[in-house]
This record gives C-alpha cells, structure tokens and sequence, in this order.
C-alpha cells in the first residue's frame, strides 16, 4: 500500500561540499528525511527504469533512514535499489558499485569524518551514474524541490531485514541486498601488484591500520590481514559502530591522536595509516613522522610509475585551490595536465570524465584516483604500500627524497570553528572587498603580489564557480581563505597558509609558518571580528 502524505517545506535542506550534513537531531525531526528524499526523486525522470546504490557508513539512524529509503523509493515506483549488507558500504565501494554495475546513482548515508551518535551528525551523500557526488545544478534542482514540496509518497509495507543478501521486492520495486567488497576489492586487485604487498605485509615490516570504527573496519581486515597478510590486530578499531565508538573519526593529528602517539613512541611501527568514517579519508604516518596530505598527494603522482595500473603513463592532476601546490611541481616536471578546482571531490568529476587527469588530491586528507569517483582511503595506503615495497625505503626517507628534489612545501590549515554566519559571512566579504588594497602591501617578511576571489571555470561544461579568496605574496607563499560546506556548528573559517622552501626541509611546519600565520590574522581581522585570538584546530 502507498500513502500520500502531506508535508511542508523545511528551508535548511541545501547541502554542502559534500551532500546533507545535519545534527542528528534535526535529520530525525518528522519528515525530514522523507522531504529531502521525495525532493531527490522529484529531480529524476523515468524512476521506473532507474537502479540506485544504498547504504552508508553505519552511524546512528542510517538504519533508521534506509528502510524510509526503501519505502520512498518504492512508492516512487523506482525499478532497483541494491543496499549494502547491514547498510554498510564504504563511499569509494559505494562509488565504485555504481560504477561497475552501471547504475544510475546512489544515496550513501555518511557525515563523513563528523562525530555521530544521537548527539552527533547525520549525512547523506547523493550520486549520480558519474559515481560520484551530483553536480552543482543538480544540488541546486533538488534545493529548489525541498522549499515547495507539499507531499511525498511512501509505501507502507513493515521493515526489511538488510542482513541476509538476496533479492525481495517492495511494492514493484526490487530490492537486493548484495555484498558490499567484493567489487571494491577486485578493483584494488586490478590496480596493485598484490603480490608484491603480500611480501612487505608478511616480512618484518610493522604496519598499523586505524579504522577508527568507521566502515573500513571490515574492508581493512579483508584487504590487510586476510589477503595481505597482515598479522591479525594491524587493523585497530575495526568495528563500524554507530557513534563510531566516541571517536571523531577525521584521520589527522588531532583526531587520530592514539595512533599518533603511537607513531611518535618508541615502539612505534614502520607505518600507519587511517581512514574515516566513510572510508574516503586517509592518513598517512611513518615511524616518527606525518606526511601531510599536499605532499602525500605529490609523492603518490611522483611514483606513479610503480603502480602496474598507471605505468603506462596518467594524464594529468588536480587539486582544489586550498591544497599545497607541491603537486603542481611535480606536474611540471613530468609535463602532464595540471588544474586547480574548488573545494568539493565532485568538481574533479568532469576532468576525470574527460581524460584530462587520472588523479585528483586535496588538504583535507582526500587522495583518489579514475578507477571511482569519489577519494579512496584504502587506495592512498595500498599506493603508499608500493612505494616503500618498491623502494624499500621508509616513509620519512621518501619524504625527505621528494623535498631534496622538488623543495618543501610547509602547510597549515588554521580552523576558527563555531562562529555566528553572520560574522563569518561578513569577514569573508569585507575581506573580499579589500582585497585590491592588499597588492604590493608589506606585512613583516612578507609582500603581497596578489589577492584576488578564486574561481574556476570548469572546461569542460562552462560552469564558473567561486570559492575562497586567495592571497599571493612575492616569494612564493599563499594564504587562501574559505567557509567550511561540512559543518553542522555555526560557520568555520577555514585558512590555509602555505610557504616555499628549498633550503630548511626538516623544520616543524608550525614555526615555519608562524609569521604567516598572524599575517594571516592581520589581513582577514579574525580575532577583531570573533574575539579569537588563535585557531579552535590547526592541522
Ligand atoms: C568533503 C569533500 C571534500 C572536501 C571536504 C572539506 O569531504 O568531499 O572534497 O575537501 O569535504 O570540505 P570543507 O572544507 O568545506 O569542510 P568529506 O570527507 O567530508 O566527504
């Protein structure tokens, strides 16, 4: 049986760089959910040729939210939904299972690497037969549906059992619930030399895996231990649980911190790495030393040729402008493609779609490549695997390789969490208006030679988009200013502060940048205009 039933638009529904993210709270008032999903399915024509993916990182009320997809779906009258056993799939898996089986989307249930539980995030993440995350446009059409819906249709049939994988129907729409690794992990199988990281896996090299129980806990102990090789116990908090245990589940030095400590304890291990709660994030640590996602990304491209799927050559990179331009060194160097796009992984879609590049990297612990459509966490470490299984070099010493080569990029992202919009909508335009001033302004060491909004032009459909503002000074260094699209506390500023070195390449980043930093402050009046005197995060 479908009901019909009478709704009124909620107005916070906009999503951001990466799909819904809301306080669980408010994702479960009634209808909320419903809205967005009947708003979603207004925007797609013929739902009863369509197939879509579900499932989701396993945090508190997807399971809740999958069974309404279910019903909204099928009152929808949509031919296909295949949902993850237990609701589980990773994001890349998730992209990767869209792609492979040619369907026409997915909704991946995941605030990604924000907190979960009842106090925590909820998320939905929506794509399309790209793989990847819907276009701008597209966000923009289901925004408009959420401010007029008046109804949504849901079929009244009782809750399904996603445990078991088999075929059932709901109304006329079929319902399978298919293994959520094996597609994923063929693809892995397909672009590296597993043999070779058997050995390193097997040998006495000491490998660590934190999953920090997010949904990568069941793909790690399958990728590392049980077909790798990896003694059992490498992969930590492999569990997906539903407040991912109390854990932040964003892999960076803060969050991360048991296994930092780890790194950076006597006893620590050759390598370590962590992922998300979706699995798209990664981090990378060796004995005693963090390599920042910039360089991460750069070293990956550097080494490209020792990865069996890309040796015969990749077409070129991208970064969002926030990122570090140590990869465009390497870009350079191997004469390849290079661009620069805006925060947001579904702004590479189109550069991937149209063979202008084969790898796409970001600041915010983002590396993937074209086998998917979204960044890939288990793919950043089986790459990182190969190298040192190729060079037999430790983490550190590739590092320090690639600076002595390219030079050092130092980085910082300063975060000022929880500030009212108001104020951060009025920093950012006051800063934007200023701008013009700034050129040829000295400020201690550093002269700016210009400041100016980024935007990029996509080559590809046209579309021009505006994110962050940019400051260039006459040495190289870069500060760039943005709003946070993730959060789900006030606004975030996000500044990111980058300087050029080829002389002191072993330096902590902190005082390298400790200038910039305030310069940073001094340019955009962050501490007048929220009382801060110092960032909430600095990664
Ligand atoms: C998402 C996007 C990334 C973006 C990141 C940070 O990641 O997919 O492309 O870099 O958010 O965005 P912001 O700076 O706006 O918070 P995820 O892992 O949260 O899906």
């Amino acid at each position: 049986m479908i009901e019909t039933v009478t709704t009124t638009p909620y107005t916070d529904q906009k999503m951001g760089t990466a799909g819904l993210r809301k306080k669980t709270a408010i994702a479960m008032q009634p209808h909320y959910i419903e809205n967005f999903l009947q708003s979603i399915f207004n925007t797609i024509p013929s739902l009863e040729t369509k197939s879509f993916l579900v499932g989701g990182d396993g945090r508190y009320f997807n399971n809740i939210a999958i069974q309404k997809i279910i019903k909204i779906a099928a009152a929808n009258k949509v031919k296909k939904l295949y949902i993850a056993q237990n609701g589980l799939v990773s994001t890349p898996a998730g992209s990767c299972i869209i792609l492979k089986n040619k369907l026409d989307g997915g909704l991946i249930l995941t605030a990604s690497h924000n907190p979960g539980g009842k106090n925590g995030d909820f998320g939905l993440k929506y794509s399309t037969s790209t793989g990847g995350q819907c276009q701008p446009h597209e966000s923009q059409a289901i925004l408009e549906q959420t401010l007029k819906i008046t109804e949504y249709k849901i079929s009244n049939a009782t809750d399904f059992d996603l445990s078991q994988i088999g075929i059932f129907h709901c109304e006329e729409t079929e319902i399978e619930i298919i293994d959520p690794y094996t597609d994923y992990i063929e693809t892995m199988r397909n672009i590296f030399d597993f043999n070779k990281l058997h050995a390193l896996l097997t040998s006495n090299f000491r490998f660590v895996f934190d999953a920090m129980n997010g949904v990568t806990g069941p793909y790690g102990k399958k990728i590392f231990e049980e077909i790798l090789g990896a003694p059992e116990g490498s992969v930590l908090n492999a569990t997906p649980k539903e407040d991912f245990g109390g854990l932040h589940p964003d892999p960076n030095l803060i969050y991360a911190k048991s296994l930092v400590d780890l790194m950076y304890s006597d006893n620590a291990p050759d390598f370590a790495a962590a992922n998300d709660g979706d699995g798209d994030r990664n981090m990378i640590l060796g004995s005693h030393f963090f390599v920042s996602p910039s360089d991460s990304f750069a070293i990956l491209t550097d080494n490209y040729k020792i990865i069996p799927a890309y040796k015969d050559g990749i077409y070129g990179v991208a970064k969002s402008a926030a990122t570090s331009m140590a990869v465009k060194r390497v870009a350079d160097k191997l004469k390849i493609g290079f661009y620069e796009v805006p925060t947001g992984w579904k702004y590479f879609i189109n550069l991937m779609d149209s063979k202008r590049i084969t790898f796409c990297g970001e600041e915010s612990f983002g590396t993937g490549a074209t086998h998917i459509r979204e960044k890939d966490g288990i793919w950043a470490i089986l790459f990182w695997l190969s190298i040192i299984a190729t060079t037999n070099k430790s983490v550190k010493q590739i590092a320090l390789d690639h600076w002595q080569k390219y030079g050092r990029s130092y980085y910082l992202r300063n975060d000022y969490e929880g500030i009212a919009q108001e104020i951060a909508d009025k920093l950012m335009s006051d800063l934007e208006n200023r701008l013009p001033e700034l050129t040829n302004k000295r400020f201690g060491n550093f002269t700016v030679s210009s400041a100016h909004p980024f935007i990029y032009n996509d080559p590809v459909d046209n579309s021009s988009t505006k994110n962050g503002l940019i400051v260039h000074f006459t040495d190289g260094s870069r500060i760039v200013y943005r709003l946070s699209g993730t959060g789900t506390n006030g606004a975030t500023l996000r500044v990111y502060i980058e300087r050029y070195v080829t002389d002191k390449l072993l330096e902590e980043s902190n005082e390298i940048l400790q200038e910039l930093s305030k310069v940073s402050q001094e340019i955009s009046h962050v501490c007048t205009l929220t009382g801060k005197q110092q960032p909430d995060i600095i990664t």
